[in-house]
C-alpha cells in the first residue's frame, strides 16, 4: 500500500480471477473527486466482466478521506444531488452486481470512504484503520449511501453518535460492532483481502449472485416473503449444471472437505 500508481486516480490489475482496485489519489488522502467516481465506476465494470471477485484498496497512509471537500465547496445544492445519486449508482453495482468485493482498510475510513466501504461486502481493517463520520462539522450530512448502508452496519444509534459529537472509533472497536468482519496487524489488510477474495471467487457464480443480491433484499421482507424468495433463489440455483457437478463432486469425494477446527480451537 506504499507508494502510488502513476496518475491515474484508480489502478487496476487482474491477479487470477480477483480484480484489485487501488485508490491512487494519497496526496489528498484519496479523497473521492467527481474524476475519481467516474474512474471507480469504470473498474467496477471492468472487474465485472472479466473478474470473479474484487479487492479495494487505498495507497499511502489512510484508505479514503472521503468527498472532496474542495470540489464539493462550490458546488449548487443540485449539482450536489447529481453528485450524490452518482455515488448511489456507482456503490450500488458494487453492492448488488455480481461479483463480491472485499476493503482492505487503513488508517482514515471517513465520511464517504466509509460509505465505499460499506457498500464492500467483507471489510478486512489493519489495526491503524480508524472510522469516523466527520459530516456534522463540516455542515454537511452523508450522501454516498451512508444512511441506508453504514446505519445498517453499525447500528443507527451508534451511527448518530458518531455523526453528532465526531467520535472516532478504532479498528478494534469497529471489529467489536462488526462493522468490519476481520481485524488484522498492521500492513496485513491487503493480503488477506486478496486471500478472501480468492475463496469468494471460487464459489459457483450463481450462489454468489444470490448472496449479493438475494440476502440483503430478504433482510428488507417479512419473514413470510423472505423465506419465499428463500425457496425460490435456492431452486434458481440448484437447477444449474454447476450445481449438479458441484454436489457430484462432494458425493464422489472429488470436492475439498470443509477444515473440521481442532478440539482446542472450538
Ligand atoms: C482533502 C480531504 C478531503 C484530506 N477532501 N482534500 N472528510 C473529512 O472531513 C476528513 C478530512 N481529512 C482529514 O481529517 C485528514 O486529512 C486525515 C485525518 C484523513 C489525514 O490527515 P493528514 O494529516 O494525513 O493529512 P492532511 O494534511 O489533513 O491532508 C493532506 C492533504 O489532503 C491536504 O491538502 P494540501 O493541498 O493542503 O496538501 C488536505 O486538504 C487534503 N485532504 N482530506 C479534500 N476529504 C458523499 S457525501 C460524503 C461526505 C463526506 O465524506 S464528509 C467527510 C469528509
Amino acid at each position: 500500500m506504499d507508494g502510488t500508481a502513476g496518475e491515474a486516480p484508480i489502478s487496476y490489475e487482474l491477479r487470477g480471477a480477483v480484480a484489485v482496485l487501488g485508490l491512487n489519489r494519497a496526496e489528498k488522502r484519496n479523497a473521492i473527486s467527481d474524476r475519481v467516481i467516474e474512474a471507480i465506476a469504470e473498474a467496477v465494470q471492468r472487474a465485472e466482466a472479466e473478474a470473479r471477485a474484487a479487492v479495494i484498496f487505498g495507497y499511502g497512509d489512510h484508505f479514503c478521506a472521503g468527498l472532496d471537500l474542495g470540489e464539493h465547496v462550490s458546488k449548487s445544492a443540485l449539482e450536489a444531488v447529481r453528485g450524490s445519486r452518482r455515488w448511489h449508482a456507482v456503490f450500488g453495482q458494487m453492492e448488488r452486481g455480481t461479483i463480491p468485493w472485499v476493503s482492505a482498510l487503513h488508517g482514515a475510513v471517513v465520511g464517504g470512504g466509509l460509505e465505499l466501504a460499506s457498500s464492500t461486502h467483507i471489510r478486512v481493517a489493519d489495526s491503524t484503520a480508524f472510522f469516523a463520520l466527520p459530516e456534522g462539522q463540516r455542515g454537511i450530512f452523508v450522501g454516498g449511501g451512508g444512511s441506508v448502508r453504514t446505519a445498517r452496519l453499525m447500528g443507527a444509534h451508534r451511527m448518530a453518535d458518531l455523526m453528532l459529537t465526531g467520535r472516532v472509533v478504532s479498528a478494534d472497536e469497529a471489529e467489536r460492532w462488526g462493522v468490519v468482519q476481520y481485524l488484522v496487524p498492521r500492513g496485513e489488510a491487503l493480503d488477506k483481502a486478496l486471500a478472501l477474495a480468492e475463496a469468494a471467487a471460487g464459489n459457483a457464480e450463481m450462489s454468489n449472485y444470490a448472496v449479493l443480491n438475494a440476502l440483503p433484499r430478504v433482510q428488507d421482507m417479512s419473514s413470510e416473503d423472505g423465506l419465499f424468495v428463500e425457496s425460490l433463489m435456492s431452486s434458481l440455483t440448484s437447477a444449474t449444471p454447476e450445481a449438479e457437478e458441484r454436489l457430484r463432486a462432494f458425493l464422489e469425494k472429488r470436492a475439498k472437505r470443509l477444515e473440521i477446527p481442532k478440539e482446542g480451537d472450538r
